[in-house]
Protein backbone atom coordinates (compact mmCIF):
# COMPACT_ATOMS: atom_id res chain seq x y z
CA UNK A 1 0.00 0.00 0.00
CA UNK A 2 1.39 3.74 -0.72
CA UNK A 3 2.44 5.77 2.21
CA UNK A 4 0.08 8.72 1.49
CA UNK A 5 -3.14 7.35 2.49
CA UNK A 6 -5.50 8.26 -0.24
CA UNK A 7 -9.45 7.14 -0.19
CA UNK A 8 -11.50 6.47 -3.08
CA UNK A 9 -13.49 9.81 -2.49
CA UNK A 10 -9.97 11.72 -2.59
CA UNK A 11 -8.92 9.92 -5.42
CA UNK A 12 -11.89 11.09 -7.79
CA UNK A 13 -12.20 14.37 -6.42
CA UNK A 14 -8.60 14.64 -8.12
CA UNK A 15 -9.27 12.73 -10.82
CA UNK A 16 -12.37 15.14 -12.09
CA UNK A 17 -10.04 18.04 -11.50
CA UNK A 18 -8.54 17.41 -14.82
CA UNK A 19 -11.92 18.06 -16.22
CA UNK A 20 -12.55 21.33 -16.21
CA UNK A 21 -16.35 21.44 -16.61
CA UNK A 22 -16.53 18.30 -14.67
CA UNK A 23 -19.40 19.76 -12.05
CA UNK A 24 -18.64 17.03 -9.51
CA UNK A 25 -21.72 15.34 -10.53
CA UNK A 26 -19.48 11.66 -11.71
CA UNK A 27 -17.64 11.98 -8.30
CA UNK A 28 -21.02 11.74 -6.15
CA UNK A 29 -22.88 9.13 -8.29
CA UNK A 30 -19.26 6.98 -8.17
CA UNK A 31 -19.12 7.57 -4.05
CA UNK A 32 -22.66 6.73 -3.89
CA UNK A 33 -21.93 3.27 -5.28
CA UNK A 34 -18.53 2.76 -3.03
CA UNK A 35 -20.89 3.53 -0.09
CA UNK A 36 -23.69 0.95 -0.92
CA UNK A 37 -20.67 -1.46 -1.11
CA UNK A 38 -19.99 -0.93 2.27
CA UNK A 39 -22.96 -2.31 3.21
CA UNK A 40 -23.20 -4.81 1.06
CA UNK A 41 -19.68 -5.76 2.53
CA UNK A 42 -21.79 -5.75 6.04
CA UNK A 43 -24.33 -8.24 5.00
CA UNK A 44 -21.53 -10.71 2.94
CA UNK A 45 -19.47 -10.91 5.76
CA UNK A 46 -22.25 -12.10 7.84
CA UNK A 47 -23.80 -14.57 5.55
CA UNK A 48 -22.17 -17.76 6.77
CA UNK A 49 -23.96 -16.14 10.33
CA UNK A 50 -27.34 -15.37 8.85
CA UNK A 51 -27.60 -18.95 7.40
CA UNK A 52 -27.48 -20.71 10.73
CA UNK A 53 -30.04 -18.33 11.77
CA UNK A 54 -32.57 -18.36 9.28
CA UNK A 55 -32.14 -19.13 5.20
CA UNK A 56 -34.27 -16.69 3.03
CA UNK A 57 -37.51 -16.06 3.43
CA UNK A 58 -37.50 -16.73 7.39
CA UNK A 59 -36.90 -14.73 10.31
CA UNK A 60 -33.40 -14.08 12.36
CA UNK A 61 -33.45 -13.99 15.64
CA UNK A 62 -34.31 -10.08 15.86
CA UNK A 63 -37.52 -11.43 14.41
CA UNK A 64 -36.20 -9.62 11.19
CA UNK A 65 -37.20 -11.42 7.27
CA UNK A 66 -33.51 -12.30 6.23
CA UNK A 67 -33.53 -11.60 2.77
CA UNK A 68 -31.07 -13.45 -0.11
CA UNK A 69 -28.02 -11.41 -0.53
CA UNK A 70 -28.52 -10.50 -4.27
CA UNK A 71 -31.78 -8.93 -3.22
CA UNK A 72 -30.45 -7.33 -0.67
CA UNK A 73 -27.25 -5.72 -2.67
CA UNK A 74 -30.16 -5.03 -5.29
CA UNK A 75 -32.11 -3.17 -3.24
CA UNK A 76 -29.19 -1.52 -0.99
CA UNK A 77 -27.62 -0.05 -4.86
CA UNK A 78 -30.95 0.94 -6.07
CA UNK A 79 -31.46 2.70 -2.54
CA UNK A 80 -28.04 4.92 -2.54
CA UNK A 81 -28.37 6.12 -6.41
CA UNK A 82 -31.98 6.97 -5.58
CA UNK A 83 -31.03 8.91 -3.29
CA UNK A 84 -27.93 10.38 -4.13
CA UNK A 85 -29.68 12.12 -7.02
CA UNK A 86 -27.24 11.79 -10.00
CA UNK A 87 -28.52 8.86 -11.46
CA UNK A 88 -32.02 9.11 -13.69
CA UNK A 89 -31.68 5.65 -14.50
CA UNK A 90 -30.77 1.94 -13.18
CA UNK A 91 -30.91 -1.35 -15.37
CA UNK A 92 -30.00 -4.09 -13.25
CA UNK A 93 -29.68 -8.23 -13.90
CA UNK A 94 -32.39 -8.56 -11.03
CA UNK A 95 -35.07 -6.30 -12.25
CA UNK A 96 -36.58 -7.20 -15.79
CA UNK A 97 -36.96 -3.47 -16.46
CA UNK A 98 -34.81 -0.31 -15.93
CA UNK A 99 -35.85 1.17 -12.43
CA UNK A 100 -36.65 5.56 -13.85
CA UNK A 101 -35.22 7.49 -10.87
CA UNK A 102 -38.53 10.09 -10.62
CA UNK A 103 -37.46 12.49 -8.06
CA UNK A 104 -33.88 13.08 -8.65
CA UNK A 105 -32.49 16.59 -7.81
CA UNK A 106 -35.28 19.19 -9.26
CA UNK A 107 -33.23 22.13 -10.30
CA UNK A 108 -30.91 19.85 -13.17
CA UNK A 109 -31.66 16.92 -13.99
CA UNK A 110 -29.31 13.36 -13.52
CA UNK A 111 -26.78 13.07 -16.50
CA UNK A 112 -25.86 9.68 -15.50
CA UNK A 113 -27.35 6.11 -16.02
CA UNK A 114 -26.31 2.99 -14.19
CA UNK A 115 -25.99 -0.72 -15.37
CA UNK A 116 -25.15 -3.32 -12.58
CA UNK A 117 -25.10 -6.69 -11.99
CA UNK A 118 -25.22 -6.58 -7.99
CA UNK A 119 -23.97 -9.56 -7.03
CA UNK A 120 -22.29 -12.00 -9.67
CA UNK A 121 -21.40 -15.31 -8.63
CA UNK A 122 -24.36 -16.19 -5.66
CA UNK A 123 -23.76 -19.35 -6.15
CA UNK A 124 -20.55 -19.41 -4.59
CA UNK A 125 -22.06 -17.61 -1.55
CA UNK A 126 -22.92 -20.71 0.13
CA UNK A 127 -19.03 -21.78 -0.19
CA UNK A 128 -17.58 -19.12 0.80
CA UNK A 129 -15.97 -18.36 -2.57
CA UNK A 130 -15.91 -14.19 -3.63
CA UNK A 131 -18.26 -13.01 -5.41
CA UNK A 132 -18.86 -9.04 -6.37
CA UNK A 133 -20.78 -6.33 -7.51
CA UNK A 134 -20.02 -5.15 -11.61
CA UNK A 135 -21.43 -1.67 -12.96
CA UNK A 136 -21.19 0.71 -15.58
CA UNK A 137 -22.04 4.43 -16.11
CA UNK A 138 -23.29 6.18 -19.21
CA UNK A 139 -24.16 9.66 -19.81
CA UNK A 140 -28.28 9.43 -20.73
CA UNK A 141 -29.05 10.14 -24.37
CA UNK A 142 -32.20 12.23 -23.83
CA UNK A 143 -31.78 15.11 -22.19
CA UNK A 144 -34.95 16.05 -20.66
CA UNK A 145 -37.90 14.00 -18.87
CA UNK A 146 -37.64 10.38 -17.99
CA UNK A 147 -34.73 8.52 -18.93
CA UNK A 148 -35.92 5.70 -20.92
CA UNK A 149 -34.59 2.20 -21.89
CA UNK A 150 -32.17 3.51 -24.84
CA UNK A 151 -30.59 5.60 -22.32
CA UNK A 152 -29.26 2.46 -20.78
CA UNK A 153 -28.74 0.09 -24.24
CA UNK A 154 -25.76 2.01 -25.28
CA UNK A 155 -22.52 0.44 -27.14
CA UNK A 156 -20.25 0.13 -24.44
CA UNK A 157 -17.47 2.32 -25.93
CA UNK A 158 -19.76 4.93 -24.73
CA UNK A 159 -19.46 4.11 -21.14
CA UNK A 160 -18.48 7.46 -18.65
CA UNK A 161 -16.77 5.00 -16.34
CA UNK A 162 -17.09 1.11 -15.24
CA UNK A 163 -15.94 -0.85 -12.01
CA UNK A 164 -16.30 -4.20 -9.82
CA UNK A 165 -16.39 -4.87 -6.02
CA UNK A 166 -14.88 -8.13 -5.04
CA UNK A 167 -16.06 -9.37 -1.67
CA UNK A 168 -12.64 -11.44 -1.16
CA UNK A 169 -10.76 -11.93 1.70
CA UNK A 170 -10.60 -8.40 1.69
CA UNK A 171 -12.96 -6.27 -0.33
CA UNK A 172 -11.98 -4.15 -2.92
CA UNK A 173 -12.95 -1.65 -5.49
CA UNK A 174 -11.43 -1.43 -9.53
CA UNK A 175 -12.60 1.25 -11.32
CA UNK A 176 -11.68 2.95 -14.55
CA UNK A 177 -12.83 6.40 -15.33
CA UNK A 178 -11.92 5.90 -19.12
CA UNK A 179 -7.68 6.97 -18.19
CA UNK A 180 -6.54 3.56 -16.77
CA UNK A 181 -7.82 1.81 -13.65
CA UNK A 182 -6.59 1.78 -10.29
CA UNK A 183 -7.98 -0.52 -7.35
CA UNK A 184 -8.80 0.60 -3.28
CA UNK A 185 -8.91 -1.77 -0.60
CA UNK A 186 -11.85 -1.46 2.23
CA UNK A 187 -9.88 -0.76 5.30
CA UNK A 188 -12.63 -2.02 7.72
CA UNK A 189 -10.92 -0.06 10.71
CA UNK A 190 -11.60 3.33 9.18
CA UNK A 191 -14.17 1.98 6.97
CA UNK A 192 -13.02 3.74 3.61
CA UNK A 193 -11.41 2.16 0.42
CA UNK A 194 -7.95 3.52 0.02
CA UNK A 195 -6.32 2.95 -3.13
CA UNK A 196 -3.92 0.15 -3.12
CA UNK A 197 -3.41 -0.70 -6.54
CA UNK A 198 -2.55 2.36 -9.07
CA UNK A 199 -2.60 2.22 -12.37
CA UNK A 200 -3.33 -1.75 -12.93
CA UNK A 201 -1.72 -2.63 -15.73
CA UNK A 202 -2.35 -6.44 -17.27
CA UNK A 203 0.64 -8.35 -18.63
CA UNK A 204 0.71 -8.80 -22.11
CA UNK A 205 1.89 -12.49 -21.94
CA UNK A 206 -0.73 -13.84 -19.31
CA UNK A 207 -0.08 -17.76 -18.20
CA UNK A 208 -4.03 -18.54 -17.38
CA UNK A 209 -7.00 -19.93 -18.78
CA UNK A 210 -10.40 -19.59 -17.13
CA UNK A 211 -13.47 -21.07 -18.49
CA UNK A 212 -15.73 -24.18 -17.48
CA UNK A 213 -14.24 -27.05 -19.11
CA UNK A 214 -17.12 -29.10 -18.59
CA UNK A 215 -19.06 -27.18 -21.82
CA UNK A 216 -15.67 -28.62 -24.33
CA UNK A 217 -17.46 -30.99 -26.02
CA UNK A 218 -19.94 -28.62 -27.26
CA UNK A 219 -17.18 -25.35 -27.96
CA UNK A 220 -16.94 -24.48 -31.53
CA UNK A 221 -13.78 -26.10 -32.68
CA UNK A 222 -11.61 -23.00 -33.14
CA UNK A 223 -12.32 -22.81 -29.25
CA UNK A 224 -11.65 -25.80 -28.43
CA UNK A 225 -8.18 -26.21 -30.05
CA UNK A 226 -7.14 -22.86 -28.35
CA UNK A 227 -7.84 -24.67 -25.13
CA UNK A 228 -5.49 -27.68 -26.54
CA UNK A 229 -2.85 -25.13 -27.39
CA UNK A 230 -3.00 -24.05 -23.85
CA UNK A 231 -2.53 -27.32 -22.66
CA UNK A 232 0.01 -28.37 -24.41
CA UNK A 233 3.32 -28.95 -23.50
CA UNK A 234 6.15 -26.54 -24.46
CA UNK A 235 8.49 -25.66 -21.78
CA UNK A 236 10.02 -22.51 -23.95
CA UNK A 237 6.68 -21.47 -24.85
CA UNK A 238 5.77 -21.39 -21.16
CA UNK A 239 3.05 -23.91 -21.80
CA UNK A 240 0.95 -25.73 -20.65
CA UNK A 241 -0.43 -22.99 -19.10
CA UNK A 242 -2.58 -23.11 -15.67
CA UNK A 243 -6.15 -23.66 -15.21
CA UNK A 244 -7.90 -21.84 -12.62
CA UNK A 245 -11.88 -21.30 -12.53
CA UNK A 246 -13.98 -20.39 -9.61
CA UNK A 247 -17.33 -19.66 -11.29
CA UNK A 248 -17.21 -16.53 -9.98
CA UNK A 249 -16.73 -13.99 -12.94
CA UNK A 250 -15.30 -10.98 -10.93
CA UNK A 251 -13.01 -13.51 -9.01
CA UNK A 252 -11.69 -15.10 -12.28
CA UNK A 253 -11.20 -11.92 -14.06
CA UNK A 254 -9.93 -10.19 -10.96
CA UNK A 255 -7.06 -12.65 -10.58
CA UNK A 256 -6.52 -12.68 -14.42
CA UNK A 257 -6.15 -8.74 -14.28
CA UNK A 258 -3.73 -8.26 -11.73
CA UNK A 259 -2.14 -12.06 -13.00
CA UNK A 260 -2.20 -11.87 -16.89
CA UNK A 261 -4.18 -15.13 -18.20
CA UNK A 262 -7.63 -15.61 -20.37
CA UNK A 263 -11.26 -15.43 -19.35
CA UNK A 264 -13.72 -17.46 -21.71
CA UNK A 265 -17.59 -17.91 -21.77
CA UNK A 266 -17.83 -19.14 -25.10
CA UNK A 267 -21.08 -20.35 -27.15
CA UNK A 268 -21.75 -23.99 -26.46
CA UNK A 269 -24.89 -25.96 -28.44
CA UNK A 270 -27.38 -25.25 -25.04
CA UNK A 271 -26.22 -21.60 -24.92
CA UNK A 272 -25.64 -20.37 -28.60
CA UNK A 273 -24.64 -16.91 -27.03
CA UNK A 274 -22.66 -17.99 -24.54
CA UNK A 275 -24.35 -17.27 -20.48
CA UNK A 276 -23.00 -14.34 -19.88
CA UNK A 277 -24.81 -10.61 -20.03
CA UNK A 278 -23.48 -7.81 -22.59
CA UNK A 279 -24.73 -5.13 -20.74
CA UNK A 280 -24.35 -5.69 -16.96
CA UNK A 281 -21.26 -8.44 -17.27
CA UNK A 282 -19.34 -8.08 -20.29
CA UNK A 283 -18.65 -4.60 -21.20
CA UNK A 284 -17.92 -3.50 -17.65
CA UNK A 285 -15.34 -6.01 -17.72
CA UNK A 286 -13.92 -5.08 -21.15
CA UNK A 287 -14.01 -1.51 -20.61
CA UNK A 288 -11.79 -2.32 -17.29
CA UNK A 289 -9.18 -4.51 -19.57
CA UNK A 290 -9.00 -2.71 -22.11
CA UNK A 291 -8.29 0.11 -20.18
CA UNK A 292 -5.19 -2.03 -18.45
CA UNK A 293 -4.19 -2.99 -22.01
CA UNK A 294 -5.94 -6.15 -22.35
CA UNK A 295 -8.68 -7.19 -24.67
CA UNK A 296 -12.09 -8.29 -24.80
CA UNK A 297 -14.18 -9.82 -27.79
CA UNK A 298 -17.14 -11.95 -28.82
CA UNK A 299 -14.94 -13.98 -30.78
CA UNK A 300 -15.38 -11.61 -33.99
CA UNK A 301 -16.12 -8.60 -32.97
CA UNK A 302 -14.99 -5.83 -29.95
CA UNK A 303 -17.20 -6.44 -26.88
CA UNK A 304 -17.26 -2.84 -26.78
CA UNK A 305 -18.52 -1.86 -30.25
CA UNK A 306 -21.99 -4.32 -30.33
CA UNK A 307 -24.69 -2.15 -29.56
CA UNK A 308 -27.31 -4.07 -27.04
CA UNK A 309 -30.45 -4.59 -28.43
CA UNK A 310 -31.88 -6.17 -24.66
CA UNK A 311 -31.34 -5.27 -21.41
CA UNK A 312 -30.52 -9.15 -20.88
CA UNK A 313 -28.72 -9.91 -24.01
CA UNK A 314 -26.45 -12.54 -23.70
CA UNK A 315 -22.72 -12.55 -25.41
CA UNK A 316 -20.61 -15.34 -26.01
CA UNK A 317 -17.52 -13.49 -24.07
CA UNK A 318 -14.06 -13.71 -24.47
CA UNK A 319 -11.62 -11.02 -22.76
CA UNK A 320 -7.61 -11.11 -21.14
CA UNK A 321 -4.20 -10.56 -21.99
CA UNK A 322 -3.48 -8.81 -25.31
CA UNK A 323 -0.74 -12.07 -26.61
CA UNK A 324 -3.61 -14.44 -25.24
CA UNK A 325 -6.30 -13.02 -27.38
CA UNK A 326 -3.77 -12.75 -30.34
CA UNK A 327 -3.30 -16.73 -29.60
CA UNK A 328 -7.62 -17.35 -29.51
CA UNK A 329 -7.93 -15.06 -32.28
CA UNK A 330 -5.63 -16.99 -34.57
CA UNK A 331 -7.23 -20.47 -33.43
CA UNK A 332 -10.80 -18.72 -34.35
CA UNK A 333 -9.77 -17.58 -37.63
CA UNK A 334 -8.07 -20.97 -38.64
CA UNK A 335 -10.46 -23.53 -37.28
CA UNK A 336 -13.63 -21.03 -37.22
P1 LIG B 1 -25.04 -15.27 -12.22
O1 LIG B 1 -25.18 -13.89 -12.81
O2 LIG B 1 -26.32 -16.04 -12.21
O3 LIG B 1 -24.34 -15.24 -10.88
O4 LIG B 1 -24.12 -16.11 -13.25
C1 LIG B 1 -22.95 -15.57 -13.71
C2 LIG B 1 -21.79 -16.43 -13.29
C3 LIG B 1 -20.49 -15.74 -13.51
O5 LIG B 1 -20.02 -15.13 -12.34
C4 LIG B 1 -19.58 -16.88 -13.90
O6 LIG B 1 -18.54 -16.45 -14.74
C5 LIG B 1 -20.51 -17.83 -14.59
O7 LIG B 1 -21.79 -17.58 -14.09
C6 LIG B 1 -20.16 -19.27 -14.33
O8 LIG B 1 -21.02 -20.09 -15.03
P2 LIG B 1 -20.81 -21.69 -15.07
O9 LIG B 1 -21.19 -22.17 -13.72
O10 LIG B 1 -21.73 -22.15 -16.15
O11 LIG B 1 -19.37 -21.96 -15.40
MG1 LIG C 1 -24.31 -12.19 -13.05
Amino acid sequence: MSHRLVTLNQFIVEQQKDFPCSEGRLTRLLSDIGAAAKVITREVRKAGLVDILGADGSTNIQGEEVQKLDVYANKTLISFLKNGGECAAIASEEDDDIVVVENAYEYTSPKYVVTMDPLDGSSNIDVNASIGTIFSIYSRISRQGKANVDDVLQKGSEQVAAGYVIYGSSTMLVLTTGNGVNGFTLDPSIGEFCLSHPDIKMRADGKIFSVNEQNYHSFNPGVKKFIDYCKEVDETAGRPYSARYIGSLVADFHRNLLKGGIFMYPSTQKAPSGKLRLVYECNPMAFIAEQAGGRATNGTVRIMDIKPTELHQRVPFAVGSENMMDQLQTHLSAWG
